[in-house]
């Protein structure tokens, strides 16, 4: 049985002694050559000893030692050396399409935590609804926050919430990247401000997914609350477009202490390529002069973003249609990317034709097998492993609307996710039996994980 250890660390000695008792408190020593991130974990006979540089270091140890612990709480002697091979490891969370509370949204930091990934990415805007509360424009979430897809019940984050939400990241060394949404998906925020958006556009895509998917097509001013995407656009010529988009970016960057802001940029369908453009430049831009560093979809990669602007792929293990293309722009033009392969870390395809929840259209399900099958060097061709700040799962909410939803779709597959950005050598031969190895542990935190196809559960 391999150690049931996920991420899999850099280097992992077992060592010929005895069980360390479930008493033992381990010792802690700062020392200066560990990284931002990484420690070192030793149990044997003398107890148990970490090493680490940092209080993240220091977090990721005992992140280990929980996993090695066995029922009673004893704990192999082993040595291990450890640190990520990314420093940017990203769990995404829809809470546009349905909105979750903040106690869900705490019990994923948890969850995510637990697997070493340092970032919570959450998508706070859509054309379903606009979440977050804001001084500036309180209007934003009075008129666009009342429902959901479905017309399920709606919600928002007041300021507060935010904050408690950043704060309980932070307590897991994790940061959050807030997005708003543009220039599409952007039909909540037209509720509220009509003069900024464009009529809805219908396209014939959009009738057929209505019609397989169900509900009714938009409609301007009227809150949208079926699956289909790319039909709405800010105005590029409108006048208050850029003193709101200046004020929400700043009352944004106000909020979040991480260094990053999201803007979007995906899947604007409805809007102009040369309109596309100017809003993308003018988004990245004023973030940039709110001091963070813009991030967006690789979309935005055809528009002139400020020097050091992040990209997030989310096309496919192997690239069509210039995807990689438009992910290439952000290291040509100095920034890194953020890969998010739909057909592997998708969180929200189905498994399998028999998943209850869940999309299909990421080339079909995505079984634990298909989100693990990746290499994050090889996606993108020609771009140094430098380049790439990291991985990020990503969890879109149409069909998700509870913790529990939540779990099915997240575990196990967030494993993927998690060793791929953290291990520099994942150790594929035994991904499927150290998954089978933390079931226990899962179940008895709580989560509802799915007993997915082709793992050794026990
Ligand atoms: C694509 S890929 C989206 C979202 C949807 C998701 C559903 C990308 C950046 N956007 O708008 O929610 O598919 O899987």
């Amino acid at each position: 049985m391999p150690l049931a250890l996920l991420p899999w660390p850099a280097s992992v000695t077992p060592l010929d002694q005895p069980a360390v008792r479930p008493d033992a408190e381990p010792v802690f020593s700062p020392v200066d050559d560990c990284g931002p991130e990484g420690y070192r974990l030793r149990v044997d006979a003398a107890g148990i000893r970490i090493e680490a540089s940092t209080p993240a270091g220091r977090f990721y140890a005992l992140r280990t030692l929980a996993q090695l612990a066995d029922a009673t709480g004893a704990v192999p002697a082993v040595d291990i050396s450890d640190e990520p091979r990314f420093a940017h490891r990203g769990l995404m969370l829809d809470v546009a399409r349905h909105f979750h509370p903040v106690e869900t949204v705490e019990a994923v930091i948890e969850r995510a935590s637990s697997l070493k990934l340092n970032a919570l990415h959450l998508h706070l805007t859509d054309d379903h609804g606009w979440r977050l509360q804001l001084r500036s424009y309180p209007e934003l979430t009075e008129h666009g926050s009342g429902s959901a897809v479905d017309g399920d019940p709606g919600g928002f984050y007041t300021r507060d919430d935010y904050a408690r939400i950043v704060a309980h990241a932070a307590a897991h060394h994790m940061i959050v990247i807030p997005e708003f949404d543009l220039p599409g998906h952007t039909h909540a925020l037209g509720l509220s401000h009509p003069e900024l958006v464009a009529d809805p556009v219908i396209s014939d895509h959009l009738r057929e997914v209505t019609e397989s998917y169900g509900g009714a097509l938009p409609e301007r001013g009227v809150p949208y609350t079926a699956l289909g995407v790319g039909f709405s656009s800010l105005r590029a010529d409108a006048e208050g477009l850029e003193p709101l988009l200046r004020d929400v970016f700043s009352e944004l960057a106000e909020l979040t202490p991480g260094p990053y802001l999201h803007f979007g940029g995906d899947e604007a369908l409805g809007t102009a390529p040369e309109d596309y453009r100017r809003m993308a430049a003018l988004a990245a831009r004023l973030i940039a002069e709110t001091g963070k560093t813009p991030i967006s979809w690789h979309e935005a990669g055809v528009a002139d973003l400020p020097a050091g602007s992040i990209g997030q792929y989310w096309g496919f293990r192997t690239p069509r249609e210039g995807h990689d293309e438009r992910a290439r722009a952000f290291v040509a033009g100095g920034g890194r990317l953020i890969l998010s392969p739909a057909d592997a870390i998708y969180l929200d395809m189905k498994y399998d034709a028999q998943t209850p929840l869940g999309l299909v259209w990421a080339d079909g399900p995505t079984s634990v097998e298909r989100s693990y099958a990746w290499d994050p060097d090889a996606v993108i061709p020609d771009v140094p492993e430098s380049a790439i700040l990291g991985v990020e799962a990503c969890l879109w909410s149409e069909t998700v609307r509870t913790l529990a939803d939540i779990d099915a779709l997240m575990f196990p597959r967030i494993a993927s996710a998690a060793e791929l950005g953290w291990s520099r050598s994942p150790a594929r031969d035994s991904f499927t039996e150290r998954i089978a190895g933390l079931a226990d542990a899962w179940t008895a935190a709580g989560i509802g994980f799915h007993r997915a196809e082709g793992v050794p559960w026990r």
